[in-house]
């Protein structure tokens, strides 16, 4: 689909538009700590640059990194806010989330670890972790074929890390009501619910995580599907199994799976049973772009979520330690 000149425009100033109001409706206020776009422009002038570039780099020698960078600003923000805990390692006396079993399949975490090493050679203590999660999913999203789009900058770190902290993360095995009463006590609605679950464009889930449609048999699962997905479990747990037919690139097609009950997980398939959602898995899967605009704007706003500002937190030094 190509557009015109005046149309991306226009389009770029409906989003700058909305990405205010996203803000605006989040709380947020203008003042010295506050979020903004242009939050770096004089203390870290090329951190945009440096982060592209790193993802880049890192997507070209595995293009699965994307959807690993992604889902870790998901699990960054819907535990403790997006404040960079997820990138804590344990210690003696601390087991950190990234080490929870469900949460143990997340990757790209020396991608982060380099886009520090070289943010930090620049402009030692200044660009925090959590903005750099931020900044790796948002470009991650580009470079598997995705919306561009700007996000607010200047979250600061936070400084725990708990396992038991995951219990907030929604289960695989959810049905949409679940859903959207555990997105809807963050804010999101059911529309942006669909829009973000439209992640599971890139990626895989380990037969663990889908398991539980095979018996006994989800009535929502394609049967043919079915028989592949027991294929793939055949090789036990943590056997892979992509959620669309594109798992590096990011399309509709995720949405245009759950049409034909072709979706992976619980979570996934449910989307297209219930009254609140469907509509928006049709009207994705017939049109990309509007997806790419839901989506973007989801995102954003989900990158919001708890931020710290200010003196409420830090710039780590170390993405994988508190100072
Ligand atoms: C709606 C609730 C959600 C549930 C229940 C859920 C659950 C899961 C599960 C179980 C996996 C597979 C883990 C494994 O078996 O290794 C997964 C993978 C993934 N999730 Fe979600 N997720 C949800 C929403 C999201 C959101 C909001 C995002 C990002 C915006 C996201 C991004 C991803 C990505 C990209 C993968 C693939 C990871 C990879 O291949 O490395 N998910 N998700
Ligand atoms: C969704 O799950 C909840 C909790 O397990 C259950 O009470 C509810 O009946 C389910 N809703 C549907 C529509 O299946
Ligand atoms: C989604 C998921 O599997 N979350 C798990 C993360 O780890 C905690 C701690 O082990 C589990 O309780 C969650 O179920």
């Amino acid at each position: 689909m190509s557009m015109k000149y005046s149309e991306m425009v226009m389009a770029k100033l409906v989003t700058s538009i909305l990405l205010l109001e996203t803000m605006v409706t989040s709380g947020f206020r203008i003042g010295p700590d506050s979020l903004s776009v242009d939050y770096y422009v004089f203390s870290c002038a090329f951190v945009e640059p440096i982060v592209r570039n790193i993802v880049n780099e890192a997507l070209q020698n595995d293009p699965k990194l994307a959807a690993g960078l992604i889902r870790m600003h998901f699990h960054d923000c819907f535990i403790q806010g997006c404040d960079g805990s997820i990138l804590i390692d344990s210690t003696k006396d601390n087991t950190a989330e990234k080490d929870s079993p469900g949460n143990l399949s997340l990757r790209g975490y020396e991608v982060i670890d380099r886009i520090k090493e070289e943010l930090e050679a620049q402009c030692p203590g200044v660009v925090s972790c959590a903005d750099i999660v931020a900044m790796a999913a948002r470009d991650a999203v580009f470079f598997a074929g995705g919306p561009s789009y700007d996000i607010p900058k200047g979250r600061k770190d936070g400084t725990r890390s708990k396992i038991e902290d995951t219990i907030n993360l929604p289960f695989p095995t959810f049905n949409a009501s679940e859903l959207i009463r555990v997105f809807g006590q963050r804010g999101f609605t059911p529309r942006e619910i669909v829009a973000l679950s439209g992640a599971h464009t890139l990626g895989v889930a380990r037969c663990a995580s889908f398991k539980n449609r095979l018996s006994p048999a989800d009535p929502t699962l394609d049967s043919e599907f079915a028989t592949s997905l027991s294929k793939t479990c055949s090789a036990g747990d943590q056997a892979e199994q992509p959620f669309d037919a594109t798992e590096d690139i990011f399309d509709n097609l995720y949405f245009e799976a759950l049409t034909r009950n072709n979706g992976l997980l619980t979570s996934d398939q449910t989307l297209y049973s219930h009254a609140e959602t469907k509509n928006f898995v049709d009207a994705y899967a017939f049109n990309q772009y509007l997806f790419f605009f839901d989506f973007q704007q989801a995102m954003v706003k989900m990158g919001l979520l708890d931020v710290k500002q200010g003196s409420n937190g830090q710039v780590r030094a170390n993405c994988r330690k508190v100072n």
